[in-house]
């Protein structure tokens, strides 16, 4: 497919990414008749679930809901083994996706997009590959992942670490064998909290660096059965109307009443009740919880008891607590067996506040303390350039030349996620300004793909050559975001979603707040308007 002639290949849709975002706006959008043309860095379909293969790595939606909808048929052929999906789990399930709707040939895979620009004449898209390849689109629609871009702290001194040393959001394909070594795993978010109960289990010795304590709760993971996989199946209508309607995109309702409105009773058996069903969705028990600080120290409360009672020492515990967020304002994680891991002998949890980690030698890791603490191999779990970091990656030059990433330096600047002024007939799909990573994404590619499906089709219908948001909108919008989050308890954590996890970002929150079934409305009413706050051109 390779172009080798002077002319680019011209084409409607250039698609950046093959996660589950991007398959999606690649299958819809050729359903439509436009030709497309999609490009993936890895080797495969898969986006997140491609680069994320460290042991544990593990969904924390369930897998009923964290699957496509579109298509009745793929909903009732596929079987689910788990409550929640492995990682080689949901990558067979994309594969199948991509296979059973022939996606693939629409791709080109292991080759990255390296810039796109715009011709202000032709509002099109020059978009260029580290493969040589030149094409001219119409569209240029990114799906390139809110978590995408790896994070590793610049610790003086880590290339001269004898050992070997992973991340877990590139971690090797073959696997990691550390029977026998001494292990150090930095960062304790979700990917470390998963990742530390199997390294635990397999390494000589495990020592976990922890610079902030998470909340945790368990998956309470199970196989399903027959019987489970079939009344699941039959009540998948409803339970995707729900999703749709719902602040996270997955079938679950808050409590009607207000944390501190119900009984102590009432308030604990709806606490049990959800952490029964294990995970993140504890954070909307009660409709209050990330707006009211007291609601949120009720639910802080319950979790500190369950947890306490899983841990053997007290010490580690009162590390393992955090102090410094209000609970759900950082992503809950969800586990298996996470805290129980303290009460092995072969593990130990180091604390690095007021001890950090000074620097890295040929043979572990120094602290400040001046303790030093030999390795044979460190994981660096600590995180992403979240929700900018693979848009940042691309040279993206819209009116007057001007890059993206300088028009987004002090913060994403997008009218509802899907429009930036300067940047007409460009798509940012899933990524800031959308409930994005606060909603089950798959949910969330599907509702882009189809917004997008038809806001292309009504250009199309209707004459017009693009559509830009207006810079008017854009800042309306920013304002809605900020305002929305500044309402509620998220502004109070150092978290990736205000971009505080790397050194120098602007802090801004960059997902919209509101719900995935208020933002959905929105999306669909500016469409009903005839696209209110774009200009048509
Ligand atoms: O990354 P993170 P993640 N020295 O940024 C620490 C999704 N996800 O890959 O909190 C020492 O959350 C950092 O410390 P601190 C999910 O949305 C989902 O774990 O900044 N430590 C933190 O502990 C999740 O939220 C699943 O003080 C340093 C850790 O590294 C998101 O991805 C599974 C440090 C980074 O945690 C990101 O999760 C995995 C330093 N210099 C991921 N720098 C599912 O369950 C950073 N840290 C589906």
């Amino acid at each position: 497919m390779s172009d080798t002639s002077n002319t680019p290949e011209s084409v409607d849709v250039v698609v950046v990414g093959a996660g589950v975002t991007g398959l999606y706006a690649v299958h819809r959008l050729r359903g439509l008749g436009y030709s497309v043309r999609g490009f993936e860095r890895g080797d495969d379909v898969g986006g997140v679930w491609y680069w994320n293969r460290y042991p544990g790595a593990r969904c924390d939606v369930e897998s009923v809901d964290y699957s496509y909808s579109f298509d009745e048929s793929l909903q009732q052929e596929w079987d689910w083994s788990e409550k929640y999906a492995t990682q080689p789990e949901i990558m067979r399930y994309l594969r199948h996706v991509a296979d059973h709707f022939d996606i693939r040939r629409s791709y080109t895979f292991s080759t990255a997009v390296t810039s796109a620009e715009l011709d202000e004449e032709t509002l099109r898209w020059t978009v260029r590959t580290d493969g040589g390849e030149v094409l001219s689109a119409r569209f240029c629609v990114f799906a390139v992942g809110c978590l995408s871009s790896t994070h590793r702290p610049g610790i003086p001194g880590v290339d001269t670490f004898a050992g070997a040393t992973y991340h877990t959001g590139e971690w090797p394909h073959e696997g990691v064998d550390f029977t026998g070594l001494r292990v150090g795993v930095i960062g304790t978010g979700s990917s470390g909290i998963q990742s530390i109960p199997l390294i635990a289990r397999q390494a000589a010795h495990l020592t976990v660096f922890q610079r902030s304590a998470n909340y945790s709760i368990p998956a309470g993971n199970k196989p399903l059965d027959e019987a489970a996989r079939r009344e699941q199946k039959a009540g998948y209508a409803e339970r995707r109307r729900l999703a749709r309607l719902s602040g996270g995109g997955s079938p679950h309702m808050a409590h009607p009443d207000r944390t501190l409105e119900v009984s102590e009773e009432e308030r604990r058996a709806a606490f049990e009740k959800r952490w029964e069903l294990g995970g993140v969705l504890y954070s909307k028990t009660f409709p209050d919880q990330l707006t009211d600080r007291a609601a949120n120290d009720a639910a802080r409360a319950f979790w500190e008891e369950k947890v306490r009672a899983r841990i053997d020492d007290a010490a580690v515990a009162d590390l393992l607590v955090p102090t410094d967020h209000p609970i759900g304002t950082k992503r809950i994680v969800t586990d298996s067996d996470y805290y129980e891991t303290y009460n092995r002998d072969n593990v130990r949890l180091v604390g690095l506040r007021g001890n950090a980690i000074e620097r890295i030698d040929e043979r572990g890791i120094g602290l400040a303390d001046g303790e030093h603490i030999g390795l044979d191999a460190i994981v660096f779990a600590t995180g992403f350039d979240a929700m900018t970091g693979a848009v940042d990656r691309i040279e993206v030059r819209g009116r007057g030349g001007r890059l993206l990433k300088d028009a987004w330096r002090g913060g994403p600047r997008t009218y509802l996620g899907l429009g930036v002024n300067g940047f007409p007939n460009f798509f940012n799909l899933t990524g800031p300004g959308s409930p994005s990573v606060l909603a089950n994404v798959v949910l969330a590619g599907e509702q882009h793909g189809e917004w997008l499906a038809d806001c292309l089709r009504h250009l199309d219908e209707h004459g017009y050559t693009a559509i830009e948001a207006t810079e008017q909108a854009v800042e309306g919008w920013v304002t809605e975001c900020h305002d929305r989050a500044a309402a509620t308890l998220m502004m109070s954590a150092n978290s990736w979603y205000l971009g505080a996890n790397i050194p120098g970002k602007p802090r801004v929150f960059m997902p919209f707040v509101g719900g995935f079934g208020v933002y959905g409305q929105i999306i669909a009413d500016v469409a009903d308007s005839g696209y209110k706050g774009f200009e048509l051109i």
